[in-house]
């Protein structure tokens, strides 16, 4: 298992579609296996490939506080949305910057395990969040783009300086 690099925003790769997976071999168990050792590295609840430069629709995550609740999706799809709520986010490819997203406060997904059988899940709260969160990575969005377009420019400033001062 590898630790990947997380691409970080402005990166014009995080605007990148991911494509579904077509066949589920070595290469996709192995992808996941290091989306969960980089999610971990980094402490982050969930991860979309996209952040680590390979775009193919798989996310993963573990909400769990002793990190023993690993969920992964391969070609998820939301089939139901539920309510509203709003919730403060963050994102490992936007780093140090936390806003208030609104969301469905309940989602059903779609999705297949590693035998590419397909199976659901509802899900609600904090879970339910990271779903939609995860699946706009594979669509090239990001949950900045939720906010107002002065804020969205503000984040991009404070992001570039932070990476001019870390290069
Ligand atoms: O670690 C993460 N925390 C988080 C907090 C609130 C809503 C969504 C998230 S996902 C994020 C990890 C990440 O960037 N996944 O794409
Ligand atoms: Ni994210």
């Amino acid at each position: 298992m590898t630790v990947r690099a997380i691409l970080h925003f402005p990166d014009p790769r995080l605007r990148n579609k991911a494509l579904p997976v077509t066949e589920i071999n070595d290469e996709i168990r192995t992808l996941i296996d290091d989306m969960f050792e980089t999610m971990y590295h980094d402490r982050g609840v969930g991860l979309a490939a996209n952040q680590i430069n390979v775009f193919k629709r798989v996310i993963v995550m573990d909400h769990s506080e002793d990190r023993s609740e690993q969920l992964y999706f391969i070609n998820p799809e939301i089939i139901a949305k539920e309510g509203l709520v709003t919730m403060e986010e963050g994102c490992l490819s936007v780093p140090t910057y936390y806003a208030p997203v609104q969301r469905a406060a309940k989602v059903t997904v779609r999705a297949l395990d590693k035998q590419g059988k397909p199976f659901e899940l509802a899900a609600d709260g904090y879970l339910a969040i990271c779903i939609q969160h995860e699946t706009d990575h594979l669509d090239g969005k990001l949950f900045i783009d939720y906010l107002s377009p002065l804020k969205r420019a503000m984040v991009q400033k404070k992001l570039e300086k932070l990476r001019r001062r870390t290069l």
